[in-house]
């Protein structure tokens, strides 16, 4: 897969591209990054990206010919990139959301800046996407967030295949819930101790208590997941409690 972004501020992208899991992946050929700068199709003295708005009102908004230039000229070679803008007005991000990415062969990922996008630019993107109900200076960071989200489903990018599918909100094993509490050594530390069930050895025991603590858990801190999530009755009727 090849993930690019177009950006005025492409080398914010580099930390994050080459850290970590995400960092591996790339090193792997898992996939690939490209950052491009905005600017680069610019043709005045200035290279501006952005103007005044039509009708008045604060701020400033992205210009759409640079914007329109850069996407056309990034999609001139090799695959047609799968287009996505971000911006506080894009549909709400979700795991179900980077699944869908992460089947993507090449993506591109365009970052507006200010406040907005002129409305014509929009049409030469696949979709648009916000990661949630806040407003950031930019785009750069929810790209950021949906590359990772992305890179880490992809075949190969975690070590174990297992665990990008076991845990919170994916449709796996745990049904739509939030992931249970977790602990690692020391059983007792500063008169806090793992819960016995834990160190029982009793599997069956285990995973009973792990799913009860998933959906109590759910119920408390997310309550909007309850409703679509896999249960049966008995735990229907515990969360309708
Ligand atoms: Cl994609 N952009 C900006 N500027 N703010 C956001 C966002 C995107 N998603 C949530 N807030």
């Amino acid at each position: 897969m090849l993930i690019e972004a177009l950006s005025v501020f492409p080398d914010m992208f580099e930390t994050v591209i080459s850290t970590s899991i995400v960092g591996r992946a790339r090193r792997a050929g898992i996939f690939d990054f490209r950052a491009h700068d905005l600017r680069d199709w610019t043709h005045d003295r200035h290279r501006s990206v952005d103007d005044e708005p039509y009708g008045g009102g604060q701020g400033m908004l992205m210009k759409a010919e640079p914007l329109i230039e850069a996407i056309e000229s990034i999609g001139a070679h090799g695959p047609r990139p799968h287009v996505v803008f971000f911006t506080p007005c894009g549909e709400r991000f979700s795991q179900h959301g980077a699944e869908r990415l992460a089947a993507r062969e090449r993506i591109l990922f365009v970052c507006g800046r200010y406040e907005g996008i002129d409305e014509r630019a929009l049409a030469w993107g696949d979709e648009c996407i916000s990661i949630g109900d806040y407003v950031l200076t930019g785009g750069e960071l929810a790209a950021m967030v949906v590359t990772d989200a992305i890179v880490r489903l992809l075949p190969g990018a975690l070590g174990d295949e297992q665990s990008a599918r076991e845990e919170s909100f994916s449709a796996g094993r745990l049904g739509g819930l939030l992931e249970y509490p977790q602990y690692t050594r020391p059983a007792s530390f500063r008169g806090m101790d793992v819960p016995d069930v834990l160190l029982s050895g009793d599997h069956a025991r285990v995973a009973a208590w792990r799913r009860a603590s998933a959906l109590e858990r759910t119920c408390r801190c997310r309550p909007d997941l309850v409703d679509g999530a896999d249960l049966t009755d008995q735990e229907r009727t515990r969360a309708n409690e």
